[in-house]
């Protein structure tokens, strides 16, 4: 039987379920589209590693014996989309079947849904292996509970994979989590490593012409382009990560400074989310760092949570609630999104660090994300959609099965509590606390009104008082409202007026 099997290109592994029981004869479609550089306008950066990447790919499956039949963005005839090409591509080959592994989106396996009858052949969609819980899986840990918890849930997958447990089923270490020793300042003169940066080879090249010639308007620079295109480079990337990065990665997991983008990050996320590097490997050899002795176990634990816990967490509510997750809006937020996050121009020092790398690097660690570019627009009460669409364009690791419930659930709380129980949403010293960026700014994070006052600080207050009815009977919140409720009312009103004067000037609302 003649089979086509597809790969898409955040389906970069050799072991790709797709692929199983692959013979010579079959051909494995690889396609670059338009579409999925322009659904959402995606960083030139992103488009350039994905690409290229893709080329890479294919190489070496050619290498391997398979029959790859690529299509090019440039090919004459190119329709643009999956859809498309899969079409054209049953035309050329007259396969009997199709095969492919579940996609990262939801608006793709919705379209394949209308493949068979489109095709006139059978379309197989087979699980993805490269996750260490099944979206099956995950359903079934979820069925009954009254409130899903990341915290239960990654207990749940340490025991069963065995990661960090002792023999006889305790937690190595004597705890499940050491969060409360990762919230460390840094100091000013300590030294932090640099990630291990590639340059392009001729092939990559190629790929950044292309794209800067088609894509070079959307936001973000293409240069310099650094990242790892090869599993070999990304694996190189990773062990860097582990030698020079993992034992300070929990103690400053929280921690910002001016200039600096990475710290003590392992930028491995868009590696390990086309396929690149695999998780559970990833997990075992941070693991194996802290049984050595070369790394302690907070920040071992403190990197295993993060994709044990959250990454699969996340992937496992993005499929159980999809669509109807995406279009909850639990805190009725519908400002525009300011035209800052596009630009970089702001005198919020914080802001204009964050986006300013984002535009540089496609590239911002956790905190960023969410304590500064995702608290500023929860406090603004900017709509998800518009949020979403930032987030997903502008890093080189985003794709919607991560990107959704991190923005839409986690920094923005516009599920209304399924993936936190309460809103991130801080003032400006938390920013104070763990950065260095109000340092050199012109506003002042001990001040929430008059001249020269945070805007993060009023635009708290204001979301608290705005937010009132929605949020004041979680019993997390308890403390933030008795707050408060101690403020004089004039002052309130005093910072309400500045937070509406801010969101007018934005133009967040007319
Ligand atoms: P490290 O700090 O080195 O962490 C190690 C690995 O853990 C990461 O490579 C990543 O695979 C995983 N991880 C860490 N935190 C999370 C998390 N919250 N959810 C899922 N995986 C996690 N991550 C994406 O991969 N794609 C996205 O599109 C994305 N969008 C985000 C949007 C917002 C608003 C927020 C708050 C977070 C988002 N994240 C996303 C999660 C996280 O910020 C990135 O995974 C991380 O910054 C990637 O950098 P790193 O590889 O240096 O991570
Ligand atoms: C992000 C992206 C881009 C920019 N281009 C392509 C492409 O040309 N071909 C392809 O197969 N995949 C691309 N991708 C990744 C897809 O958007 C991703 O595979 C789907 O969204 C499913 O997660
Ligand atoms: Fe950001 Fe406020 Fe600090 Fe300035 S003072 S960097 S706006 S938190």
């Amino acid at each position: 039987m003649s089979t086509l099997r597809i790969v898409l290109g955040d389906q970069l592994d050799p072991r790709l379920s797709a692929l199983d029981g692959a013979s010579p004869e079959d051909v494995v479609l690889m396609m670059e589209v338009a579409d999925e550089a322009t659904y959402v306008r995606h960083h030139p950066k992103k488009i350039v590693f994905l690409l290229s990447a893709m080329r890479h790919h294919a190489a070496a499956l050619r290498e391997a014996g398979l029959r790859v039949d690529y299509v090019q963005l440039e090919d004459d005839g190119n329709s643009g989309s999956f859809r498309g090409e899969v079409v054209r591509a049953v035309a050329r080959h007259r396969p009997d079947r199709v095969i492919v592994t579940e996609p990262g989106e939801w608006r793709i396996e919705a379209d394949m849904a209308a493949w068979p009858g489109l095709l006139g052949v059978p379309v197989e969609v087979r699980p993805d292996h490269r996750f260490l819980c099944s979206r099956d899986r995950f359903a079934g840990w979820a069925r009954g509970r009254r409130q899903l918890r990341m915290e239960h849930f990654y207990r749940d997958m340490r025991r069963r994979t065995g990661l960090l447990m002792t023999a006889d089923g305790q937690p190595e270490g004597g705890a499940w989590n050491f969060d409360a020793e990762n919230r460390k300042r840094l100091p000013a003169d300590m030294p932090v490593p640099e990630p291990l940066r590639f340059a392009p080879d001729v092939g990559t090249r190629a790929v950044i012409d292309l794209v800067a010639g088609r894509f070079g308007a959307h936001f973000g620079e293409i240069e310099p382009f650094w990242f790892a295109v090869t599993r070999a480079d990304a694996e190189a990337a990773f062990r860097h990560f582990l030698r020079v990065a993992l034992p300070r990665f929990g103690d400053h997991q929280d921690a910002m400074r001016t200039g600096a983008p990475v710290l003590f990050h392992s930028v491995c996320s868009l590696y390990l989310n086309v396929g690149l590097l695999d998780a559970d490997a990833m997990c075992r050899a941070a693991e194996r760092e802290w049984r050595q002795g070369r790394a302690p176990i907070n920040a071992v634990e403190g990197f295993i949570r993060q994709i044990l816990g959250w990454r699969e967490y996340m992937r496992g509510v993005y499929w159980l609630e999809m669509p109807d997750y995406a279009a909850s809006n639990a805190l009725a937020a519908a400002g525009r999104l300011p035209d800052l996050y596009w630009t970089g121009e702001t005198d919020l020092h914080c802001l204009a660090e964050c986006i300013g790398q984002t535009r540089r690097e496609a590239y911002a660690h956790h905190i960023q994300r969410l304590m500064v570019t995702g608290n500023f627009a929860l406090l603004l009460g900017v709509a998800p959609r518009e949020v979403e669409e930032w987030y997903l364009a502008v890093y080189a690791d985003a794709f919607e099965w991560v990107e959704l419930p991190n923005t839409h659930g986690m920094a923005l709380f516009a599920d209304g509590g399924h993936l936190a129980s309460k809103p991130y949403a801080a003032s400006g010293r938390y920013i104070d606390r763990m950065s260095d960026y109000c340092r050199t700014c012109r506003y002042d994070p001990h001040r929430s009104e008059g001249e020269g006052a945070c805007p993060f600080n009023y635009l708290y207050w204001d979301f608290l008082a705005r937010q009132r009815a929605r949020l004041a009977g979680n019993p997390r919140m308890a403390l933030p409202y008795r707050n408060l409720d101690r403020m004089e009312p004039a002052r309130i009103a005093a910072m309400r007026g500045a937070a509406s004067a801010l969101r007018r000037r934005l133009g967040v609302e007319p």
